[in-house]
C-alpha cells in the first residue's frame, strides 16, 4: 500500500489555503493510503514564539485536523517531537545537506529577510533537512503538499538519494503530491494576489481563517483586490494577468469540483463571482467549526489520539533512524 506523510506547523490560526492545498488531500488520501500526518512542532520553533502558546496551538491544530475528517481509525495522526527520531535523523542529514543549498531555499531569503539574516534563528535555515527527516523516516511514497513546498520537496529527494549513493540504501526517495493548476494547491493572499495566504502573515484582511466567522469570510472576500476590467471577458482565469480574479475562481472551482475555466463562464462581473466564492467558503467551513467546538470541549479524547499516534509513527520512525544510523557508521549501544 502506498505509504504517506504530510505535516502542518502550529504556527498561527490554520488558513484556507493550509485546506485547499494540503489538508483536502490528507482526508481523501486516508481511504487508500498508509496516511501518516503529524503537527511539526519542532518546525515552528524557528520562528520566535510564547511557550504556552505553541502548546496551546499545538493541541488546536490537532483538534482542527480531526474536526476537518482526519479520522485515527484510518490514519496515524501525531505530534512531530512525541517521536524522537525525527531530531535524530534531521542531524544526520544536515550532516548529508550542504550550507549552500540550505541558502538557497526560498523561505529561508523570505523569512530571514524580514528581521536579517543575523538575527534569523539557525533552525530556520536548517529546518528543511528536519522536514527531509520527517517523511525519509516513514518510507514515504507521496506527500501531499501546497504548492510553496515544491522546493523543500525536491530537497529532501536530493538529500534522500545523496545519503543512499554514500552509505548505502537506506531511505525511499519520495514524490510530491500537489494539487493541479488551479486546484487550490497555491491560495493567494487576498489583498496582495501575488503573495501566497499564510497563516503568519501580516496581512489579517487578506487571509481567511479556518475559524473566521461567517461575516468577516464575506467581508474579506468581497474586498478581495482584483483589477479594473470591466469588458465582458474581464471574469477569466489568467493567474499572471489577473492574480486577484483568478485567485477567486481558484478557491470557487477547488470547492466546487469544476476547473477555474468553468467557473468563470458562469459569470461576468466580479461582485457576484465574489458573492458566490464567499458562500461556497462558509459552507465548506461551517461544519469543520462546529465539529471543532465539539472536539475542543473534550481535549483529553484529543490527546488520546495524539498518545496512539506516536505509539505507531515511534514503531516506524525508530526502526528507519537505527538503519540510518547504522548505515552511516554510529556504533549501536552495546
Ligand atoms: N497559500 C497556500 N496555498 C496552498 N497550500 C498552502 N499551504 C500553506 N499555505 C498554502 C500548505 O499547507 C501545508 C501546511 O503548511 P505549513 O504549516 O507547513 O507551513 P507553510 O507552508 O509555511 O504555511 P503557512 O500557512 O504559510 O505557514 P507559516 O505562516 O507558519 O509559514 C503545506 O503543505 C503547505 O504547502
Amino acid at each position: 500500500m502506498t505509504r504517506v506523510l504530510s505535516g502542518i506547523q502550529p504556527t498561527g490560526q490554520p488558513q484556507l489555503g493550509n485546506y485547499l492545498g494540503a489538508l483536502r488531500s490528507w482526508i481523501a488520501l486516508q481511504d487508500s493510503a498508509d496516511a501518516f500526518y503529524c503537527v511539526v512542532d519542532l518546525h515552528a520553533l524557528t520562528v520566535p514564539g510564547d511557550a504556552a502558546e505553541l502548546r496551546s496551538a499545538t493541541m488546536t491544530m490537532a483538534t482542527l485536523l480531526l474536526a476537518a475528517g482526519l479520522d485515527p481509525d484510518r490514519c496515524t495522526l501525531f505530534v512531530q517531537s512525541h517521536v524522537p527520531a525525527h531530531t535524530q535523523v534531521a542531524w544526520l542529514l544536515e550532516c548529508t545537506a550542504s550550507f549552500g543549498e540550505m541558502r538557497r531555499m526560498t523561505q529561508w531569503k523570505d523569512k530571514s529577510a524580514k528581521g536579517g539574516e543575523e538575527a534569523a534563528r539557525l533552525g530556520l535555515l536548517a529546518y528543511p533537512a528536519l522536514m527531509a527527516a520527517d517523511i525519509v523516516l516513514y518510507d514515504a511514497d507521496r506527500v501531499p503538499v501546497g504548492d510553496d513546498q515544491r522546493q523543500h520537496l525536491e530537497l529532501t529527494r536530493t538529500l534522500a538519494e545523496r545519503f543512499n549513493h554514500r552509505y548505502g540504501q537506506t531511505f525511499k526517495v519520495p514524490d510530491a503530491l500537489i494539487p493541479a493548476r488551479g486546484q487550490g494547491g497555491r491560495v493567494m493572499d487576498l489583498q496582495e494576489p501575488t503573495r501566497k495566504m499564510s497563516k503568519s502573515s501580516d496581512s489579517p484582511q487578506g487571509t481567511v481563517f479556518l475559524f473566521d466567522d461567517p461575516k468577516d469570510i464575506e467581508r474579506k472576500i468581497k474586498r478581495a483586490v482584483t483589477d479594473a476590467d470591466d469588458g465582458p471577458d474581464a471574469v477569466r482565469y489568467d493567474p499572471a494577468a489577473k492574480p486577484g480574479v483568478s485567485n477567486l475562481l481558484d478557491i470557487l472551482a477547488t470547492i466546487t469540483g469544476r476547473t477555474p475555466d468553468q467557473v468563470a463562464a458562469g459569470y461576468t462581473r466580479y461582485g457576484p463571482l465574489k458573492a458566490d466564492t464567499a458562500s461556497a467558503v462558509v459552507e465548506l467551513l461551517a461544519p469543520i467549526q462546529a465539529r471543532y467546538r465539539e472536539l475542543a470541549s473534550d481535549p483529553a479524547s484529543v490527546a488520546k489520539v495524539l498518545r496512539a499516534g506516536a505509539e505507531r509513527a515511534n514503531e516506524v520512525a525508530a526502526a528507519t533512524a537505527a538503519r540510518a544510523e547504522a548505515a552511516i557508521g554510529l556504533l549501536p549501544p552495546g
